[in-house]
């Protein structure tokens, strides 16, 4: 299966380089002192489309973030691709296992993770935080409340892209839980394939994540987020990443700044990368340097293992200021001010390109 971000990949590079207007280097990290919002910033060039539907929320004059994030999720669930919603990649049993949340500017949040066969986890995430005492929805339960809060409950059959992926990776992989798994998924490398535990990379080289995480703010200068995932392909079952965990794929503090990541989620999990980052903003930082500071947090526990994982993180300031930084060299996002379609950019990365 072709990752959502290697397709327009390959639809924007049929263009002459320099025709390019929206692929741009990341050294811009954001338009200081302009009159910025609403602003809407995502992961990936894929970020594009989503933030197009953040926008027509984000530019009407009472436009709220939240709903913007939220929306912005649902469009890219509904679409078939191998790592957001139903049609994405399954666990090793099979099984496609989503997670999500979303954080408002009151500090509100909502989350679920190990949820099947519900088509919108993002909107899930917001009955959550709107409707319970609880932030964190899990499995079963996170179903049941789906399902009583009117959410259909769908076949659970694999889309057929991801059931040509699902055989093929079977082909090589057998199913057998490893001890330590972390250590044994350090070793992996680019060319050995993968052994029984989702792979750092899919048999094109290409990442196996392209997490949506998106963050916004509106005219009135609230700031939301929301992160949805179908998380690692062929990951062990009952496995969540960082995209559910409020502090890890997400973070939203409306006096401060938001920011969300995309990659790796054990690796993002391990420093509260978010939440890290959020921080550093706190403490003056701008975004980029925010992000960057937690990338080099994540690669200083082990480097050599760095080398073949990717992380990624994007974030926004309250002054409407936006940057990026991953691990690896390849992490575009995606940035929409106005209506003009958007900008790409290409985060600044620890390692350089091998
Ligand atoms: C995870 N951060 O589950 C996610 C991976 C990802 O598309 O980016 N998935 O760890």
């Amino acid at each position: 299966m072709q990752s959502r971000r290697k397709f327009l990949r390959g639809a924007a590079f049929t263009w002459p380089a320099f025709s390019l207007p929206f692929l741009s280097s990341a050294k811009v990290t954001g338009t200081k002192g302009a009159a910025v919002k609403p602003i809407v910033v995502s992961t990936w060039d894929s970020g594009l489309a989503v933030n197009a539907e953040a926008w027509k929320i984000l530019k009407g004059p009472s436009g709220k973030a939240i709903d913007a994030v939220e929306v912005a999720a649902n469009s890219i669930e509904n679409t078939i691709n191998c790592c957001v919603g139903l049609g994405g990649n399954p666990d090793r049993d099979g099984k496609v296992t989503l997670d999500a949340c979303i954080m408002d500017e009151k500090a509100n949040c909502g989350s679920v993770a190990f949820l099947e066969r519900i088509k919108n986890p993002i909107s899930v995430a917001r009955r959550v935080m709107e409707k319970t005492p609880h932030v964190m929805l899990v499995g079963e339960g996170a179903q049941q409340f789906a399902v009583e809060n009117g959410f259909a409950k769908e076949s659970g059959k694999l889309s057929s892209d991801a059931e040509k992926t699902y055989k093929e990776w079977l082909k090589k992989s057998e199913y057998k839980p490893v001890i330590n798994i972390e250590q044994q998924q350090g070793k992996i490398k680019k060319k050995e394939g993968h052994g029984p535990f989702a792979p750092n990379y899919f048999e094109d080289g290409s990442f196996n994540h392209d997490t949506m995480g998106t963050i916004a703010m509106d005219l009135s200068g609230d700031l939301s987020g929301a992160c949805t995932t179908s998380g690692m392909g062929f990951k062990m079952r009952g496995r969540v990443g960082d995209s559910p965990i409020i502090g890890a794929g997400l973070y939203v503090d409306n006096e401060v700044g938001a920011a969300t990541s995309s990659g790796q989620g054990e690796e993002v999990i391990r420093i509260c990368g978010t939440h890290l980052v959020v921080e550093m903003m706190r403490a003056g930082k701008s975004p980029k340097e925010a992000c960057k500071i937690a990338v080099e947090r994540i690669i200083k526990i082990n480097p050599q293992k760095a080398e073949n994982f990717q992380v990624g993180f994007i974030a926004l300031n309250k002054q409407g200021e936006f940057g990026a930084y991953s691990v690896q060299p390849g992490f575009s996002y995606s940035v929409t001010q106005a209506d003009d379609g958007g900008k790409v950019y290409m985060a600044e990365s620890h390692f350089a390109k091998k």
